[in-house]
């Protein structure tokens, strides 16, 4: 006790120090997750919040690439948040062009070898990519409102976690539409739909 007595800051920092592991371990129990079921969908079916009011989630900034390489879009498919820009790369010989009729109908050209071409996705919904080059190629990006999603498993189950408390809105994406809303508690909230 003598020595904590002459080191009153020492004392100050340990008191601070268990103040946060204790907020750490609270923040831990009151993580919400949504835990569900979708019936009637492939495995893999996105399952995401939609907008959630009063908050504007956007991944302005953010830059992921998909390669134009061996004659397909690598990867084949991406999940973005809405404003995040995709980096189109060019790795092939020939020249590939990057063109989508939905949900909003764009045309980004065609370019050579080595080169990339960028396109930020403000629209939320499923963007289907061809190239008008080669028919046979396509991709695929799913642009999701809210950085809250998850992709279904072979039983249509999934969790998404770090949900917002409140009444959000459950939409699937791509194949099915379906949706379902919830009253998102502390802890694990169960749905079906
Ligand atoms: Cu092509």
């Amino acid at each position: 006790m003598k020595s904590l007595l002459h080191k009153p800051l020492l004392s100050v920092v340990s008191v601070l120090e268990f103040l946060v592991i204790v907020a750490a371990l609270a923040s831990v129990s009151m993580a919400q997750e949504i835990q569900g079921k979708v019936s009637g969908v492939r495995a893999g079916t996105l399952v995401y919040v939609d907008w959630i009011k009063g908050q504007d989630y956007k991944g302005e900034g953010k830059h992921v690439k998909i390669d134009q390489r061996g004659m397909k879009f690598i990867p084949h498919s991406l999940i973005v948040l809405r404003g995040t820009t995709v980096d189109f790369l060019n790795s092939d010989a020939v020249g590939h062009n990057v063109y989508w009729k939905s949900p909003k109908p764009n045309n980004l050209g065609t370019w050579p070898q080595g080169e990339t071409k960028s396109f930020a996705f403000w629209d939320a919904g499923v963007v289907t990519l061809f190239c008008n080059v080669h028919p046979e190629m396509s991709g695929l990006i799913y642009v999701v409102p809210t950085p809250f999603y998850a992709q279904t498993k072979a039983d249509g189950s999934f969790v998404i976690r770090g949900v917002p408390q409140g009444h959000v809105t459950l939409r699937t994406m791509g194949g099915a539409s379906k949706s379902k809303d919830v009253d998102v508690g502390g802890g694990t909230t169960n749905v079906e739909f």
